[in-house]
């Protein structure tokens, strides 16, 4: 059955700057933790970093009659923090802000428009060094940098994303130190989390104050689809136990103004929760436009039999505390090239679920995709000659799409759809060796190459349909 989406809806596809844009020393941009990470041996799979990743800091042009001919009116990408505020003093870089302002300019005169995200992960490293998210301070200089933007850009931008998922940011930078600055301790992690929250909120004010209540600002959590594998009480405790991390000390305070309780409870033993000051919980929750849902894959659940030895393969093993009593199976059926499952009928109920709990808040997916090991045929009717036949790609993106729909026919009040990613780019610690691009980057050369997703996202767009 074909489903129609309302006209307003939004089709878009999404980077963010360390991963795109390469150009790391140009125009007065400082060092990121990306950077300083990237050149500590052992932390990205093939050695590289975002030194050129697509270029996108000067192919921009390129990449945006890229978007023209996929049809999107909608672009996601992020600000380089380190680009706008290279130093300690605080001091804005003019340079920083007219690249961005040369990009917005051109994505109006494309009719797309822009979804700016202020923080994907390239934290400047003077900040890490002054203590880093788990410090209060960086909350505070985020605010500053948001009131930077919000001046700088105004009306150009049409919807504000503080954070792109603050979970990465705490328990994959602060809990496992699989991502910058690679730290290995929960305390800062939990620390990180609520400053995160903090930086969010006050971010969202410093829009709101700079451009008046209608500035639409939103946040893009990853939330964990997480399944008990069955309705035992043990295994439903164990699903409860994964959403509380992963989930609600996110949701809790952006949406509801507080912590569930059982978070500091299940924590007690690592921390005491007192860098939660009074008016805290208040400028956490702020007004938002939309709330912005990554979706890749699901994690089936159960309660553990026994503390879980470290599994070397599992991407986010020991990232979160208090997981004890969850074990998380291995994933079923065709993998992507990431290793996890493909289960689209989750992402259906997380947005039900979602649109049921919160219905004021309307839901925009941020990131939905996969990575495959494409290969390239040469095809003469193409651009650059050649074109990736890349199946899988195509069917997860229907699967997906279709489940989107699924939702909104159940009641999900969901605006927009971003594919991850319009490009092929740095895939953080996996460096190049993983790629999501509906469009494939040749890294000799920085050409741009046709994939057959790409292709059926533009009759999707086009269709309004699927
Ligand atoms: O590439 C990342 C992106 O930066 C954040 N969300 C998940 C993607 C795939 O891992």
């Amino acid at each position: 059955m074909t489903f129609q989406f309302p006209n307003d809806f939004t089709w878009g596809t999404a980077t963010a700057a360390y991963q795109v844009e390469g150009a790391i020393e140009e125009d007065g941009r400082a060092p990121s933790i990306w950077d300083t990470f990237c050149a500590q041996p052992g932390r990205i799979a093939d050695k590289s970093s975002g030194k050129e990743a697509c270029d996108e800091y000067h192919r921009y042009p390129e990449d945006i009659e890229l978007m023209k001919k996929l049809g999107v009116r909608a672009y996601r990408f992020s600000v380089a923090w380190p680009r706008i505020v290279p130093s300690a003093d605080g001091k804005i870089n003019q340079r920083g802000i007219d690249h961005y302002l040369r990009l917005l300019d051109a994505l109006r005169e494309a009719d797309i428009k822009p979804v700016l995200t202020m923080y994907h992960w390239d934290l400047p490293q003077y900040l890490q060094d002054q203590g880093g998210w788990p410090s209060r301070e960086t909350a505070l200089r985020f605010a500053d940098y948001a009131q930077a933007l919000a001046r700088a850009f105004g009306d150009r931008v049409d919807t504000w994303t503080t954070l792109n998922e603050p979970w990465c940011t705490a328990y994959l930078g602060y809990g496992n130190g699989s991502h910058a600055p690679g730290i290995q301790d929960y305390e800062q992690a939990l620390k990180a989390v609520h400053h995160l929250n903090l930086a969010h909120g006050l971010a969202a004010q410093a829009v709101h104050h700079e451009l008046g209540d209608d500035a639409k600002v939103s946040v893009t959590l990853n939330l964990a689809a997480n399944i008990a594998v069955s309705d035992s009480a043990d295994d439903i405790a164990a699903k409860r136990r994964a959403d509380l991390f992963a989930n609600e000390v996110f949701l809790g305070p952006m949406l509801e103004g507080r912590y569930d309780p059982e978070i500091a409870e299940a924590t007690s033993d690592i921390i005491d929760w007192d860098f939660v000051r009074d008016g805290d919980m208040e400028t956490i929750r702020q007004p938002l436009a939309a709330l912005g849902v990554n979706y890749y894959s699901s994690n089936h659940v159960r309660r553990a039999a026994s503390v879980p030895e470290a599994d070397e393969d599992d991407r986010h093993f020991g990232a979160m505390p208090a997981q004890q009593m969850v074990e998380t199976l291995p994933p079923e059926g065709q993998l992507t090239a990431m290793g996890w499952n493909q289960e689209p009928a989750a992402l259906t109920q997380l947005l039900v679920e979602l649109s049921k709990r919160f219905p004021d808040t309307p839901l925009m997916i941020t990131e939905n995709g996969s990575a495959w090991d494409d290969t390239v045929e040469a095809d003469a009717s193409m651009p650059n000659g050649a074109i990736v036949h890349d199946p899988d790609r195509v069917a997860y993106l229907n699967a997906h799409i279709r489940a989107m729909a699924d939702a909104m026919e159940a009641g999900a009040n969901v605006i927009g759809y971003f594919a991850w990613s319009l490009l092929d780019n740095f895939e953080w610690a996996l460096g190049y060796t993983k790629r999501f691009g509906i469009v494939r980057v040749d890294y000799s050369n920085q050409q741009r190459i046709w994939k057959d997703s790409g292709l059926r996202y533009a009759q999707i767009v086009k269709a309004n349909a699927i």
